[in-house]
């Protein structure tokens, strides 16, 4: 398919289509920047949804949850996972292990995994890519579940107009040493797994955090939920719906708008950045022998980080003068 096949097919509702452009995206080739350039204001119009919190917090279970919630509402949904690769969910099927049989034979709900190892910081480019082709392909809803763990993680709240964030009863001290950055980027917090004890205890502990954290005009709402028997999950639905409200027909819409396309540029910037001063600092060969004198002491890490960006300064500066 060439890109006008696939545009077209998004638009038009073909799931072929889409899947081969998802995988354009994941794989960051030139067709599937191309596509997303093409497809980008056609995008807007769906929910999009971030999940996050810790590893085990209930979030695939409660992606499953919130899917089964907006069909009863007739919404249409696509749900991409970012998976961890982490020990405990490798080799597992993400299919069963959010009990999902239900919905992949549903025609109203597209489910995608995304592997988060080794993507270097391009990984909030392409759950960014994905969901705005989900978005063009006209899913009401979109949910990334994504582990609120890394730099990367939190960065991947972005591709999302609200983000969720899972904490579980008894996580007393993870949710006092969860970053400040991860408060800041979620405007919904859930307490799952409600029916175990202490509930209360850890909603008490957000509200305290949210207290003093920076907010805006929008506060957070706390709630609770138990997403394997979906209580609680109408509630977090009927407040994420309020919330896009907010982003989108509310006095403070533009400026939200303004603040969110301001973060998923600097996030994607960033990542590609990354990518390309890595990529030129291997190739001048300026890595190894830096790390070499750091190791050996003979160098501190700040300076040879200096110099290494010295390198890549100058490397890209004689390929602007040979262009
Ligand atoms: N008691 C209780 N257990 C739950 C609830 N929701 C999920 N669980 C269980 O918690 C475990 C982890 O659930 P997942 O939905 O896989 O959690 P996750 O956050 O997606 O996990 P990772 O993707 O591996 O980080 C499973 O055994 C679930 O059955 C709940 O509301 N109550
Ligand atoms: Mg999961």
């Amino acid at each position: 398919m060439d890109t006008n096949a696939l545009v077209e097919g998004i638009l038009g509702g073909n799931r072929r289509a889409l899947a081969r452009a998802i995988s354009h995206v994941e794989a960051n080739t030139a067709a599937g920047r191309e596509v997303l350039a093409r497809l980008y204001a056609r995008t807007g119009h769906a929910q999009v949804v971030g999940i996050t919190g810790s590893a085990g917090a209930g979030k695939s279970t409660l992606v499953g949850a919130i899917a089964r919630e907006q069909r009863k509402r007739g919404r249409t949904v696509g749900i991409v996972a970012v998976d961890p690769s982490s020990p405990f969910s490798h080799g597992a099927i993400l299919g069963d292990r959010i009990r999902m049989q239900d919905l992949t034979s549903d025609d109203g709900v597209f489910l995608r995994s995304m592997a988060s190892r080794g993507n270097l910081g391009g990984l909030s480019e392409a759950a960014t890519g994905v969901a705005d082709l989900l978005d063009a392909a006209h899913f009401d809803v979109v949910l990334i579940e994504t582990v609120g763990a890394g730099q990367d993680e939190v960065e991947v709240a972005n591709a999302a107009g609200t983000t969720v964030l899972v904490a579980n009863p008894g996580g007393g001290d993870e949710v006092q040493s969860m970053k400040a950055g991860l408060m800041e980027v979620a405007q919904i917090m859930v307490v799952n797994k409600a029916d175990l004890a202490g509930a209360d205890t850890a909603m008490t502990q957000l509200r305290a955090l949210l207290s003093i954290a920076d907010l805006g005009p929008w506060v957070p709402p706390i709630l609770k939920a138990v997403a394997r028997t979906a209580e609680g999950v109408p509630e977090l639905v009927d407040a994420i719906d309020k919330h896009q409200e907010f982003i989108r027909g509310s006095e403070h819409a533009h400026e939200e708008r303004r603040k969110h396309a301001q973060r998923q540029v600097i996030a994607i910037a960033r990542a590609i950045l990354h990518r390309e001063a890595l990529s030129t600092a291997n190739a001048s060969g300026a890595i190894a022998a830096l790390v070499e004198e750091v190791a050996e002491r003979t160098r501190d890490p700040r300076s040879a980080a200096e110099e290494l960006l010295e390198t890549v300064r100058r490397e890209w500066a004689s390929q602007g003068e040979r262009e």
